[in-house]
């Protein structure tokens, strides 16, 4: 399969994230996409390519004008108020306070936009995201015309960043991006998969009320898990869009049987929905040696996970999202796909 590839990825590297009361090295950081690539060199995956264009238009087909305006500006008005160092938001609203004001300064404005504080925005990051919303663009396209699969290797990842907001190491949400893009080029429905370990609270919040994306994540339950108070089991998507998500929360501890269990009823909803295509938002950090996550998965599993994927029987559109284990990243996500290949 081709592999969308863009080295701007560097370009987002934060010096640190808020994590169990310390700052400490950002866990999302570029080394991981450099194992990812050089694991698939070694497996011979793919070509690779870089994004046919670097263009916002199919950003903003899921994202917030202002938004992006704001992920845009935000470093230059950082720098101006307080030099040259990570910006992290330090404020967020409590329930009954205003959002109908949009603050002027920017400790206002990161707090108004974000989620967390694990998320730096540095001097590149939006360059990086633009990069890899633009990778993923390029993947849904190939999808779209014809190809069986396709692979963008990305990051920062995209699945916690929904229309008006980031976090979670995520700017933009690159599986989103790509999803709109094919029903854009013709698609009726897409059905998005999301087998990161983390709730992808953003892409569930820009398709909540849509009855054209069929939005199934299988994840640690938000009880005990990040994003915290997004992916619960009752959580199914509004209005017309009723129906058209599924959560599938795990608990701490998940192995394969359990999680083969979750992921075999999420394969059958989107054979139901019958979509054209399918975008998987691929996150490795199920894995058992993963730093800040917690199922038990082994590499063995991962190949395993691919097969299913495969058996869905759709064209389908890869988007990396995470996966911590630095060291094992590489294995794993490309046993995903060659396990997808039948190798
Ligand atoms: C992004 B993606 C753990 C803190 C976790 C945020 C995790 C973001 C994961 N103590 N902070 O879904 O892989
Ligand atoms: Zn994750």
């Amino acid at each position: 399969m081709i592999i969308l590839y863009s080295d701007d990825h560097r370009q987002q590297a934060g010096r640190a994230e808020l994590n169990d009361g310390r700052l400490v090295p950002c866990h999302e950081r570029p080394e991981r996409a450099e194992m990812v690539l050089a694991r698939a060199r070694q497996m011979a995956l793919g070509p690779l390519r870089p994004p046919s264009l670097l263009d916002e238009a199919p950003i903003l087909r899921v994202h917030d004008k202002a938004y992006v305006e704001f992920l845009k500006t935000a470093w230059d008005q950082w720098v101006v108020e307080h030099g040259d160092w990570d910006a992290l938001p330090l404020n967020w609203l409590a329930p009954n306070m205003h959002r109908r004001v949009v603050p002027e300064s920017i400790d206002g404005k990161l707090g108004y936009y974000s989620f967390d504080a694990g998320t730096p925005i540095t001097e590149g990051t939006w360059r990086a995201a633009l990069a890899a919303a633009s990778c993923a663009v390029t993947a849904a396209d190939l999808v779209s015309s014809g190809d069986r699969a396709s692979f963008a290797l990305v990051r920062p990842p995209g699945h916690h960043a929904g229309q008006a907001f980031y976090g979670g190491y995520c700017f933009v949400n690159n599986a989103a991006v790509a999803a709109q893009r094919m029903l854009d080029g013709g698609a009726e429905r897409i059905a998005i998969l999301d087998v990161d370990y983390h709730h992808g609270n953003g892409t569930q919040e820009i398709f909540w009320e849509r009855d054209d994306v069929l939005f199934v994540c299988v994840h640690a339950d938000p009880r005990q898990e990040f994003p915290y108070y997004s992916g619960h089991a009752d959580e199914r998507g509004g209005g017309r869009g009723e129906g058209f998500t599924l959560n599938l929360p795990l608990p701490w501890g998940t192995d394969w049987p359990a999680y083969a269990e979750a992921l075999s009823i999420a394969a059958s909803r989107i054979q139901e929905f019958t979509p054209d295509a399918l975008v998987v938002s691929l996150g490795a950090d199920t894995y058992e040696g993963d730093p800040i996550s917690r199922f038990r998965l082994t590499m063995e599993d991962f190949p395993r996970i691919g097969a299913m994927i495969e058996r869905i029987g759709l064209p389908t559109c890869f988007v990396m999202e995470g996966g911590y284990a630095v060291d094992a990243l590489g294995v794993n996500i490309v046993n995903v796909l060659t396990g997808f290949e039948g190798r």
